[in-house]
């Protein structure tokens, strides 16, 4: 076998649900944590949802923020102590709703932080509500006849984000094939990278699968993202100065 377990992911059982693409992009950043090796240097600022347990994973200092606030908290550390990589992690709900202006005004000021952001086109955590990025038509807890247009149209971050001057870097990617994991990668290595370089805000939106909430099995759901999700989120860079 040639399993190399991340050093900077903990050696333990998560709480996800099967088939939840927080685990994935967990493993995903700790692997770029070490192959940088940045493990003894990061800040990472886990969010209110599924991922708020973060810290019970990564193995590398982690901070939370109340929700939708990450991205404060992260400007704060990164100017108090700016040799630190700091990154936040957080699901749609938390970014796209409740944090929203935390997240425009961090982008507008050209922090030097790395944001990645988990879009499963729901509240997860609570029990699978309308987010901001809910498809029209989609089925929640919150929109049982499917979403429409009272509720607003889904919100495009990345497109949102491009149109902010200060802004490096934005990639949308995706968990729906092997492939597009190691897409996943590359684009969150480069966000890092960026940091480390001092280019600027970077910030990399993943789309992921929530089977729990979504009433799909895993493999539905990847095809959910295939088929339907993507269609609308179209994957790709949205913004690279570089
Ligand atoms: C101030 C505040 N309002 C509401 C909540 C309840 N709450 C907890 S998690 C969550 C939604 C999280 O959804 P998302 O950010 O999409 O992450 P996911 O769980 O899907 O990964 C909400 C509304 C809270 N904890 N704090």
């Amino acid at each position: 076998m040639n399993y190399k377990h991340p050093k900077s992911l903990k050696n333990v059982k998560n709480t996800y649900c099967p088939g939840c693409g927080h685990g994935i992009i967990h493993r995903l950043f700790a692997e770029i944590v070490d192959e940088l090796d940045i493990r003894e240097n990061i800040i990472a600022v886990a969010p209110v949802g599924c991922a708020v347990f973060g810290y019970f994973y990564w193995d590398f200092d982690t901070t939370e923020a109340a929700h939708g606030r990450p991205p404060a908290v992260a400007t704060a550390l990164k100017r108090v102590m700016p040799d630190k990589i700091v990154t936040t992690y957080q699901g749609d709900g938390d970014l796209a709703a409740i944090g929203g202006n935390e997240l425009l005004h961090t982008a507008n000021r050209g922090e030097n932080i790395t944001i990645f952001f988990v879009n499963n086109s729901c509240y997860g955590m609570t029990g699978g509500q309308m987010a901001p990025t809910t498809l029209l038509g989609q089925k929640t807890t919150t929109t049982s006849t499917g979403r429409t247009t009272l509720d607003g149209y889904p919100i495009k971050v990345c497109e949102l984000l491009s149109a902010i001057q200060a802004v490096a870097y934005i990639e949308r990617t995706s968990l729906h094939s092997p492939e597009h994991i190691i897409k996943t990668k590359k684009a969150m290595k480069k966000a890092l990278q960026n940091q480390i370089d001092e280019k600027g805000f970077s910030f990399v939106e993943i789309l992921s699968m929530c089977p729990t909430a979504w009433k799909e099995s895993p493999i539905n759901s990847i095809k959910k993202i295939e088929n339907e999700i993507q269609q609308e989120f179209k994957l790709g860079i949205y913004k690279d100065i570089l």
